[in-house]
């Protein structure tokens, strides 16, 4: 079973769980497929940004880490899924700011992203942040996070067989498949209730990474092919959505970057355990959903015009848009422009689903210091490089290749 066959496997699986654990991810994704086969009935270009196989497979997660180790393995799993870090976001730059900082692992090239576009948005928490965390609560955190093991020796070593030989047996790849998806699964565990309680008076985000001994899943996201019809069609099904979609605005002209909106997590049931030991049950929001429409890529270029001018200043045609060489196109065998979709994440959107999650801003002191982390940081953590969206935009573009 190869990289590309055990990332479908995965992504799957992953869908089976969520569906069963959220419903409203289950109705998420009905409206979806339901906006999607609307649009190919009635647009001529409905598949202009990825067959109608790819988008309706497509889905990405997400998951919130709390030390370099465990991004270091989470890199190993995904990596057997032919899945690798692409892209630094600094959340700690948005308003109100996430102490974390992330990468996507995805598929890199045109071809594996056909077959399965599968990513995962990763976090990673900034213990070291003083704006967050004191001397103090720094060091319990780093020996909370230090005690718990998210992914077991069996499976990272299934990983590096899958990385080293391009893939597994069919009964090695059943047992990879079991023991990823376990890992990304709510865990039953009580949660210390005064231990996570300490974090969420700092941050919401580091009491869901650094409160509990594991991770899991927030979110899984399916791609639409109208974002504004499946917002109206949502809340016609009486699911509350977060008050608008992020990203650029709906427009007569050809769709860039990302746009994404979100419902908010639900209370689900967890059991506590108070300081006297004994056990009770209480509510934790910390899985919801989320749903995305993509456009085509932006150059570095037209990435500072959307930041700088927004949608405004975009022209109205996929020929001008690579005339100015604002976005990114191939040219089909026809001789006509094929728009490169963007593959990636906007760190202002990605702050938007952290914040409508959130329960309060926390607590941030933006007169201490912060802890410098960048793309070379995160690089060494990983162990393996960290691809440069553009480079890869580029590549694609000087290749010439149609997806
Ligand atoms: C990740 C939020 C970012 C997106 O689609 O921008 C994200 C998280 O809440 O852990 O998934
Ligand atoms: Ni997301």
């Amino acid at each position: 079973m190869t990289p590309t066959a055990l990332r479908a496997r995965f992504a799957r699986s992953l869908s089976e769980l969520y569906g069963s654990e959220v419903p409203a991810y289950t109705t998420l994704v009905e409206v979806s497929e339901q906006v999607n086969a609307d649009v190919m009935a009635s647009r001529d270009d409905a598949e202009r940004l990825g067959s109608i196989e790819r988008v309706t497979a497509e889905r990405h997660g997400a998951i919130r880490l709390g030390t370099a180790e465990e991004m270091a393995q989470v890199a190993r799993i995904f990596g057997a899924c032919g899945m690798y870090p692409v892209g630094f976001y600094d959340l700690r730059e948005a308003s109100p700011p996430i102490p974390v900082v992330s990468t996507a692992f995805r598929p890199l090239d045109r071809a594996e992203l056909a077959a399965n576009p599968f990513r995962v948005f990763t976090s990673l928490l900034v213990v070291d942040d003083r704006r967050f965390f004191d001397d103090d609560l720094e060091a319990e955190l780093r020996t909370f996070l230090a005690e718990r093991t998210l992914f077991p020796d069996e499976l990272l070593q299934l990983a590096d067989r899958a990385e080293a030989e391009a893939g597994l047996s069919p009964a090695d790849a059943d047992r990879f498949i079991e023991l990823a998806t376990a890992a990304f699964e709510l865990s039953p565990e009580p949660v210390d209730r005064a231990w996570y309680a300490r974090l969420e008076a700092v941050s919401s985000v580091a009491a869901d990474i650094g409160g509990v001994a594991s991770t899991h899943i927030n979110h899984l996201t399916p791609r639409v092919l109208d974002i504004d019809a499946l917002y109206a069609r949502m809340t016609d099904r009486g699911i509350e959505m977060i008050d608008r979609i992020q990203g650029p605005p709906r427009t007569d002209k050809p769709d860039v970057l990302l746009r994404q909106t979100s419902f908010r997590a639900l209370a689900e049931p967890r059991t506590f355990r108070d300081a006297d030991g004994s056990l009770s049950t209480g509510e934790l929001r910390v899985r919801f959903g989320e749903v995305e429409a993509r456009g085509v890529a932006l150059t570095p270029k037209g990435r500072e015009l959307y930041d700088s001018q927004g949608i405004d200043a975009f022209p109205a045609t996929d020929e001008e848009l690579d005339a100015r060489d604002l976005a990114y196109f191939v040219r089909d065998p026809s001789g006509a422009l094929a728009p490169i979709v963007y593959e990636d994440f906007l760190p202002k959107s990605a702050a938007g689903i952290f914040a409508s999650n959130l329960t309060s801003d926390g607590n941030v002191d933006a007169t201490r210091e912060g802890a410098a982390r960048d793309a070379g940081w995160l690089q060494a953590v990983l162990g393996r490089e960290l691809h440069d969206p553009y480079a890869l935009y580029d590549a694609e573009r000087a290749a010439g290749a149609v997806g």
